[in-house]
């Protein structure tokens, strides 16, 4: 007889549609309820340190990079000269740091509904957290919709590093979010949002984009694979008011910063707009 002692974190966000990952851990470093969730952090075996709220996991240290650098360098390379610069979630930091290899961005402002996520990531995750001291970066913890309807016409990139539409993240991905996201641009703004699998949430794909080739100049959906999300990969959609994310694309200003990413590069930036049939033909872009 065998005795085992391996302790599994099981993701049960796709239960209901028979799916599920598991991830073998070592421990749970941290656990926290807070007003909006329960925050955890594990140690697990094959993929470092991974943050998880009620229950889905948000990221691991493993392959954070290729969701952080693509809902981050699309944009901000597609943007003639991005200067400010939103993210709403995001308390885990990864986006933020992106953002500020930009050196045009002169300000950062993330605001993330959850002071305890962004305590947590900055005592557990400091390769995620590591940038939002930065003098550029202000945070704040407010509600997004809210906090974008106070400021017109303001922001030349928005990007919406949410959770999944249910719990605190929901209103982000409703109609009147992606209509006051415009308000909030400048005249020549781009706003970015996580927008799930095209695998697993063909519908909600369908509807984002909905809203983006309704209210915007520009839509678009891209994706990257994240070996940790439900199907492996994720997508963003891109509400344009000007600039064409592959005719405005100038990747000579990509150059300098090379050597220090991971996952994107020019090739990528353009690959990531491919996509397979099924969905090509759902969402029409
Ligand atoms: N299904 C999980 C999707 C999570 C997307 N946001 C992750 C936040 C990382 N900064």
């Amino acid at each position: 007889m065998s005795v085992t002692s391996e302790l599994w974190f099981e993701e049960k966000l796709e239960l209901d549609s028979g799916r599920t990952l598991k991830i073998r851990i070592n421990r749970l470093i941290e656990q926290f309820e807070s007003p909006y969730q329960r925050i955890e952090v594990y140690e697990t075996v094959p993929f470092g340190r991974m943050l998880v709220l009620d229950g889905v996991i948000m990221c691991t240290e493993w392959d954070e990079h290729a969701y952080h650098e693509m809902i981050t360098h699309v944009p901000l390379f597609t943007h003639a000269k991005p200067e400010r610069v939103l993210v709403i979630g995001g308390g885990d930091g990864g986006t933020i740091r992106e953002v500020l290899r930009h050196p045009s961005v002169a300000q950062a402002d993330l605001c993330e509904i959850d002071g305890d996520v962004v305590r947590l990531s900055r005592t557990h995750l400091p390769s995620m957290a590591c940038a939002l001291d930065d003098p550029r970066v202000t945070i704040y913890h407010e509600d997004g919709a809210k906090f974008i309807a106070e400021r017109p016409n303001h922001y030349d990139i928005i990007i919406v590093d949410s959770s999944d539409p249910i719990g605190p993240a929901e209103v982000l991905f409703s109609e009147e979010f992606y209509v006051a996201m415009r308000g909030s641009l400048r005249e020549d703004g781009i706003a970015v949002t996580q927008s799930e699998s095209f695998y697993y949430h063909a519908s909600i794909v369908k509807r984002l984009t909905g809203f983006a080739k309704k209210h915007y100049a520009v839509a678009g959906y891209y994706n990257t694979i994240v070996p940790t999300y439900p199907s492996g990969i994720i997508g963003f959609t891109m509400c344009s008011k000007k600039y064409h994310p592959l005719r405005d694309f100038n990747e000579a200003r990509v150059t300098p910063m090379q050597g220090s990413l991971r996952y994107y590069n020019p090739g990528i930036h353009r690959g990531a707009f491919d996509l397979p049939s099924f969905i090509k033909n759902e969402i029409n872009l």
